[in-house]
């Protein structure tokens, strides 16, 4: 029995990924580190400092120098969202959450970005989200469940309850890890482990997820 839905930020609710690559990439310029696009699409919902690990490579750099990477690709990225507004909301997401509060389901965040709340906030979704989970609440990124399993806990819920709304493997693989209903939104060589697979939340409603999350439970 499905009582909380937990949604992804990034990829989910909206598409910040572009502004991440957009800051990644102007980083690795100047550091002169190979970086593009198909690169980038490597670092869906991975953290902060696994995202620069994974473009700095096999160059070693001193930890100051990381940190003093990884604060110059967030003042990038924070310098472009400023702008972001609810209709940088994807299509589908606003009708779902409205539909699932009427349906007295509660609705969380799990979002690996430290800049989770303010998007939210220029979303225009604040009110609509029960629990938020961010790049500040556990230690262990995804893969690990730590992320999910804190959210459900901030819902009040169990996990068996709780479905979670991903675009990114690393997504899926917490998401099931923590014992959750998965969504995969996107392509099957990306979220192919979710129980139920779509290409977005344009489409689809809650009465339609629920017959679909059903089948893959029998
Ligand atoms: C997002 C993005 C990642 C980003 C991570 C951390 O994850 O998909 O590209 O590296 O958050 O973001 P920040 O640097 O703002 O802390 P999610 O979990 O919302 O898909
Ligand atoms: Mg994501």
């Amino acid at each position: 029995n499905i009582r909380g839905f937990i949604f992804d930020l990034d990829g989910v609710l909206t598409d910040t990924a572009e502004y991440h690559y957009l800051a990644w990439q102007k980083l690795a310029d100047e550091e002169g580190l190979l970086f593009n696009r198909e690169a980038n699409e490597g670092l869906r919902g991975v953290s902060r400092r696994e995202s620069l690990l994974r473009i700095v490579g096999d160059k070693h750099y001193p930890e100051e120098k990381l940190q003093e990477m990884m604060d110059r690709k967030n003042q990038y990225y924070v310098d472009s969202i400023q702008n972001i507004s609810p209709k940088d909301l994807l299509p589908g997401v606003l009708t779902l959450l409205d539909e699932l509060r009427q349906a007295g389901i509660k609705i969380a965040l799990g979002s690996a970005s430290k800049n989770a709340r303010p998007v939210v906030e220029k979303l225009g979704i604040a009110n609509r989200i029960d629990a938020i989970a961010d790049g500040y609440s556990v230690q262990r990124p995804k893969p690990a469940p730590d992320l999910f399993l804190y959210a459900a806990n901030q819902l009040g819920l169990e996990p068996a309850q709780c479905v979670v709304v991903e675009d990114a493997e690393a997504g899926i693989e917490a998401a099931l890890a923590a014992g959750m209903w998965t969504v995969g939104l996107g392509p099957a060589s990306r979220v192919g482990e979710a129980h139920v697979i779509l290409p977005n939340l344009a489409d689809t409603d809650w009465t339609k997820l629920r017959a679909k999350l059903n089948d893959a439970a029998a």
